[in-house]
């Protein structure tokens, strides 16, 4: 159907109409199967934020990625069979596919099949609902997109009549599609650069007086929003969702010596975060990039915990923040005491400091957050007045 951009239906929207869908992961050897059993949790976690039914979930073992259909010959006749007997579900595959690998499993299994960016790029799309939220997540899209129209889609193909923004005769609705996203994405850039230079203006403007500011970082559902929600008394949705917080909110938190600092609730991270949306959510990220102070949310009831803090440091180093780094392991009222020890030590080791153990949700260690950023906060204000007083 086409859409108000003139773009053909598959073109504007991944995912959209996904409603039973089976769950394929990968591994090497039998070492990292356990691993690639949480990552497949993982994909899980993604699906139900999606709304999407699993119905299944598989495992294939592979050694080397085959070039033409990432799995080899065995396994995706096998998967052909049980996807034609669960009645043609969509497919999720928790690897990157290439644009020709995707192609021929949907060829291969004649259904939708998604890799785990599309996934998450599909979350993004659904949870977006600010402008600025939308025209990120449409940039991402189209971005991701773009060459993946080069080996024609049939079912693009398909879709040549009642565009009404079609080319001239003999434009295939691909070149249609291609044209369009192009202008479109120009659009959009623009459009982004705006956003950055507005959101550079109010961090300007907050930074006038000079207040500490604090970017609430960490891995998807570790507790940001609802550890902003109980420091600052507000109320920002905070949900057991993937992607629950895309569009960053500021608050002020009263500090106990009196002195205040901004508070910045963020998009979280996950890992193999696509690097459309890191491009595309640039402006939002800018946040993080600007604070004075990282806070660092772990969930510390994640079988994953570790890897999740791991995942975070590496996001952040390659986005350039090197700012100091203040270690929060969250959830602590999910765990017993005996084992949060074994937790939070190895989550110190991997971040090089010390842990605040709080949980948000009864309200526990709060006091110590607050007293530590107070702490570190006095330790960056006086250079911060210094420099506005040069
Ligand atoms: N038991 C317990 N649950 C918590 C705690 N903090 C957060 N949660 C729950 O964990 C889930 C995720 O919390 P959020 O605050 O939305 O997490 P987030 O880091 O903002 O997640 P995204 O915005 O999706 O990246 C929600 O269901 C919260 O109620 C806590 O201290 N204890
Ligand atoms: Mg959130």
């Amino acid at each position: 159907m086409p859409t108000h951009n003139g773009l053909s239906g598959a073109a504007s929207g991944i995912g959209q109409s996904l409603h039973d869908v089976i769950l394929v992961g990968t591994y090497q050897s039998q070492a990292d199967r356990e691993q690639a059993e949480i990552q497949l949790d993982e994909l899980e976690e993604l699906a139900r934020t999606l709304q999407t039914r699993v119905l299944e979930r598989d495992m294939v073992r592979l050694r080397e990625p085959h070039p033409a259909t990432l799995f080899g010959r065995g396994a995706v006749d096998r998967l052909a069979t049980r996807i034609a007997e669960l009645d043609s579900p969509g497919v999720l595959v928790n690897d990157e596919l290439t644009p020709r690998q995707q192609r021929n499993l949907q060829e291969a299994w004649g259904t939708d099949v998604l890799d785990r960016t599309e996934v998450i790029l599909a979350i993004f799309a659904r949870r977006a609902t600010s402008a600025e939220g939308r025209l990120q997540v449409e940039m991402a899209q189209l971005e991701h997109l773009l060459p993946r129209l080069a080996g024609g889609w049939s079912h693009l193909e398909r879709q040549r009549g009642g565009v009404g923004l079609r080319g001239g005769p003999g434009e295939t609705q691909i070149e249609v599609d291609r044209r369009l996203i192009r202008q479109k994405l120009k659009k959009l850039r623009l459009r982004v650069v705006q956003v950055q230079r507005s959101r550079a203006t109010r961090r300007k403007a907050r930074t006038g007086v000079p207040m500490a500011s604090v970017a609430l970082v960490g891995y998807t559902n570790a507790g940001k929003s609802t550890l902003l929600n109980a420091l600052t008394h507000s109320h920002v949705l905070a949900d057991n969702l993937l992607f629950a917080t895309l569009d960053p909110t500021s608050r002020r938190l009263e500090l106990p010596s009196g002195h205040s600092v901004i508070l910045t609730d963020t998009v979280g991270f996950i890992q193999a975060l696509p690097t459309e949306l890191v491009d595309a959510f640039a402006a939002t990220l800018e946040e993080v990039r600007e604070a004075h102070l990282l806070a660092v949310i772990v969930d510390v009831s994640h079988p994953d915990a570790c890897e999740q803090l791991s995942t975070v440091l590496e996001t952040l180093t390659q986005m350039e923040c090197d700012q100091p780094i203040l270690l929060v392991a969250s959830k602590c009222d999910l765990v017993d005491g005996v084992d949060i020890d074994d937790i939070v030590w190895e989550l110190e080791r991997t971040a090089g400091t010390g842990a605040i153990r709080i949980s948000a949700r009864a309200g526990d260690g709060l006091r110590a957050l607050r007293e530590a950023i107070d702490h570190l906060a006095s330790e960056i204000l006086p250079k911060e007045s210094d420099a506005a007083r040069r």
